[in-house]
């Protein structure tokens, strides 16, 4: 295809299908979707190929998939820019993460808006420029983990979010903040295809979780624009949750006094919780999440709790049931 799976180790198949949604047999009926396996929604599907076995090329695939000269602060190396930007999730446009990049190649990034308000003294509109140029733009090499079972680091370029509402003046009644993705069914094929999606893409942190130093609004990766099929221009990263909280392409942030309602928590509550805080010891209903497999390693590794930022996160869950709490 893109070349990507040709050293790239064969995804397995609970990656491909099991996704982030189980639409049942009477669902797909009810919109016509019989025959989706095809768009990779049923829960089991067919061998897609097998775990690269033995380390025999390990050497060559490391250059390949990863950048060792930029590690995260547990000396593992960043995944390099090709595998960042070809093996992504993005529902708008396709559920077959070896396809975003060529589909999203197209996508018009600029002129881009992002509206900031709600329950804020300086409700705002910024375009990128604006944003680039006002807050400084700070590399951070954080570990992505998807819901999924699979992971990356990647040197993000951004600032913190902080930044920002700071400069928009949350009221007292403010709780929460609400995250909202393009709507552009023209661009997102998606968007028209999977009906039954609750478009736009929308997130939500809770205020503190929001203030935090770690959640970062980025506008790039490796020190260059945010590619399109990472969610260009402007997207979130929230390192302790899992990848789906770091909503791409923003265009409104919302502060709002009740807990908001996401894309994903609306799809399927019992499965993704509104915290979705990365956490080995809590399985999916669908699978475990105590370990996952770092793209470009042979293998799996354990995952950590809070994705390995418990020292600087913990606190935000004091007294939080966080099995309940999900
Ligand atoms: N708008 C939007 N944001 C999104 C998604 C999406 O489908 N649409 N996928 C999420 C998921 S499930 C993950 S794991 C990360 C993937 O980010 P990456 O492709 O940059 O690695 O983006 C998240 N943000
Ligand atoms: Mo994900």
């Amino acid at each position: 295809m893109i070349g990507l799976d040709k050293n790239m180790e064969k995804i397995r198949s609970s990656e491909i299908t099991p996704e982030h949604v189980y639409l049942s047999r009477r669902r797909l009926l009810r919109f016509g979707m019989l025959g989706a396996a095809s768009l990779g929604l049923t829960a089991c599907g067919g061998q897609i190929g097998e775990m690269l076995t033995g380390t025999a090329k390990e050497a060559d695939l490391a250059s390949d998939m990863f950048s060792p000269d930029k590690r995260d602060e547990l000396g593992d190396p960043a995944n390099s820019f090709r595998v960042i930007s070809n093996y992504n999730n993005y529902y708008e446009f396709t559920l077959d993460k070896e396809a975003v990049a060529r589909l999203a190649a197209n996508f018009k990034a600029e002129p881009w808006k992002v509206t900031v308000d709600g329950l804020v003294r300086n409700p705002r509109t910024y375009d990128l420029d604006d944003l680039r140029r006002k807050f400084d733009q700070e590399e951070r090499i954080y570990r992505l983990r998807c819901v999924e079972g699979w992971s990356m680091v990647i040197p993000w370029l951004g600032f913190p979010l902080a930044k920002l509402l700071r400069e928009v003046e949350p009221t007292s009644e403010a709780r929460y903040v609400r995250f909202v993705s393009l709507y552009d069914p023209d661009q997102y094929p998606n968007q028209r295809g999977l009906t039954f999606y609750p478009w736009p893409y929308t997130e939500g942190l809770r205020i503190d979780e929001a203030m935090h130093d770690l959640t970062l609004l980025v506008t790039g990766l490796y020190g260059k624009p945010l590619p399109n099929s990472n969610g260009a221009p402007l997207r979130l990263a929230v390192p302790w949750k899992y990848g789906f909280k770091s909503i791409k392409a923003i265009v409104k942030i919302e502060l709002v006094a009740e807990q908001p309602k996401t894309l994903w928590n609306t799809m399927a509550p019992h499965e993704y919780g509104f915290y979705s805080n990365v956490n080995p010891n809590r399985p999916h209903p669908r699978w475990s999440q105590a370990t996952e497999r770092r793209i470009g390693e042979p293998g799996r590794r354990p995952t950590l709790m809070f994705n390995g930022y418990a020292e600087q996160v913990a606190s935000l869950y004091a007294g939080m049931d966080l099995m309940a709490n999900y």
